[in-house]
């Protein structure tokens, strides 16, 4: 019997596909396809898919042109299975022709013609792309316009801005380039927003007013009361308001919460972050160049992420110690809080006048994760335990800090018209409150 084996994603399976594994069963007499597994996918570069595992297994398995479907899970496993499953011949479109000669040492290699005209990326492109508007002054832009290249659907609409020389890279050639919002507004269906916090209300809401959807560097608003305003307009409106906050769409942060959510390091008792980024102060006291967030609304979203995603947010009691440069701009170089909860404690330092390691540690009853600096761009942690020798690592790969990711979740929330933001609603509010009791005074020493 003569074994054929083939690899695909298989997203949206449209008639070219058919016609190569037809190809491929009449090579041989046993047909097996291989299908990625999102993971495995996403290591490739492959972010757009947009049918899960279980729905292309199932699609390739309609076909009747299987006889065994695999899934391919790592780099390298083509040769595990060829040998495994005693392949004689191997095959995949002419769009690789060349890239899997090497597996002519284990089997016969054969490159079939690619069908013309069809492909899942042109299939995921008919729906009209999404045009996001940036608004604000911050830096990050630049790198959201870029890293938006990545994701299919979308283009940018423009910026509106008060900081011109952020126009200087490449954000001066987009259709749109104002400091008047509603002009941004006119010729966008969503805006992603990194002005300064203070304004994100305002901006929100009149985004919202408009008819369009945000998305918005976490804190979405300073106020708790705002934030609740807003999350109402845009449920009434059917719009999608979501946080912006790349850690939380970096793998490795996501698997991490998984881990010690299912027991890995025992019950967690105790989560620490540090998260810090020096400016140069005497610049800002000077004035020169645009203001930068303060230290709370610049590093405490992130650093309250690990903490309300693996503890609730339902504490008891918290301090905030703060060292502010500005009292009137509310400017703080370092600020700590501690969190005590009925069964566990949790304490962060973010500082942009300060440095420190930027680690996470998150302690358990059986051991502990750590995550090397910087953790909110990381790509690597271990779970280490009293014996190191039962110690593990992980790596995951992180293209972009997460940032197109961010965006692919945000547009499939739009298209599916529900939140799929890796942030919930509960945690989004409680980062405001702490932020807001920071301006407020509540629970706060000032040093
Ligand atoms: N294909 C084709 N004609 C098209 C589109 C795709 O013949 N118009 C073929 C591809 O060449 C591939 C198979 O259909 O052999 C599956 O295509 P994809 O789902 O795009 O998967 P791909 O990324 O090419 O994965 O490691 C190799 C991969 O597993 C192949």
């Amino acid at each position: 019997m003569k074994k054929v084996i083939t690899y695909g994603t298989y997203d949206l399976l449209h008639h070219g596909h058919i016609k190569l594994l037809q190809r491929a069963k009449a090579l041989g007499d046993y047909l097996i396809v291989g299908v990625t597994a999102d993971t495995f996918d996403r290591s490739r570069g492959k972010i757009n898919v947009q049918q899960s595992l279980i729905e292309r297994i199932n699609n390739v398995r309609d076909t009747g042109l299987a006889d065994e479907i695999v899934v391919e899970e790592y780099i390298g496993q083509k040769i595990d299975d060829i040998r495994r499953l005693n392949v004689d011949v191997f095959t995949v479109g002419s769009d690789w022709k060349g890239k899997f000669d090497y597996l002519k040492e284990f089997c016969e290699v054969v490159y079939l013609d690619r069908t013309e005209g069809i492909s899942s990326s042109e299939l995921r492109c008919e729906q009209r792309d999404i045009r996001i508007g940036l608004v604000g002054d911050s830096a990050i832009l630049n790198k959201f316009e870029n890293e938006s290249h990545y994701v299919n659907g979308v283009t940018i609409s423009g910026v509106c801005t008060n900081n011109g020389s952020l126009l200087a890279e490449r954000l001066h050639q987009l259709p749109c380039v104002t400091d008047q919002l509603d002009e941004l507004l006119n010729v966008s269906d969503a805006i992603y927003v990194i002005s300064k916090p203070e304004m994100h209300y305002e901006h929100i809401y009149r985004a919202l007013g408009k008819g369009k959807h945000v998305l918005c560097e976490t804190p979405i608003t300073i106020k708790v009361e705002q934030w609740c305003e807003l999350q109402q307009m845009a449920k009434d409106k059917g719009l999608v308001l979501a946080d912006g906050l790349k850690t939380a769409y970096s793998m490795a942060y996501d698997r991490l919460c998984l881990l010690a959510k299912s027991g890995a390091i025992g019950k967690v008792v105790s989560v620490d972050a540090t998260c810090t980024s020096l400016q140069d102060m005497e610049r800002m006291r000077e004035g020169n160049g645009p203001c930068p967030w303060n230290s709370i609304c610049a590093w405490g979203p992130t650093a309250l992420l690990p903490i309300f995603q693996l503890l609730g947010t339902d504490y008891i009691s918290k301090q905030i110690v703060t060292h502010l440069l500005d009292e009137e701009l509310f400017f703080d170089a370092f600020t700590k809080v501690s969190f005590v909860y009925p069964h566990a404690v949790a304490s962060l330092k973010v500082g942009q006048g300060v440095k420190s390691e930027g680690e996470l540690v998150v302690s358990g009853t059986k051991g502990y994760i750590y995550v090397p600096a910087p953790w909110w761009k990381t790509d690597y942690f271990e779970v280490r335990y009293e014996n190191p020798a039962e110690n593990k690592r992980y790596f995951y790969q992180l293209d972009g800090e997460g940032i197109r990711y961010e965006i692919l979740s945000f547009i499939k929330s739009i298209k599916s018209s529900r939140n799929g933001s890796y942030i919930d609603v509960n945690t989004s509010e409680a980062i405001i409150r702490v932020i807001q009791d920071f301006y407020e005074g509540r629970d706060v020493i000032k040093m």
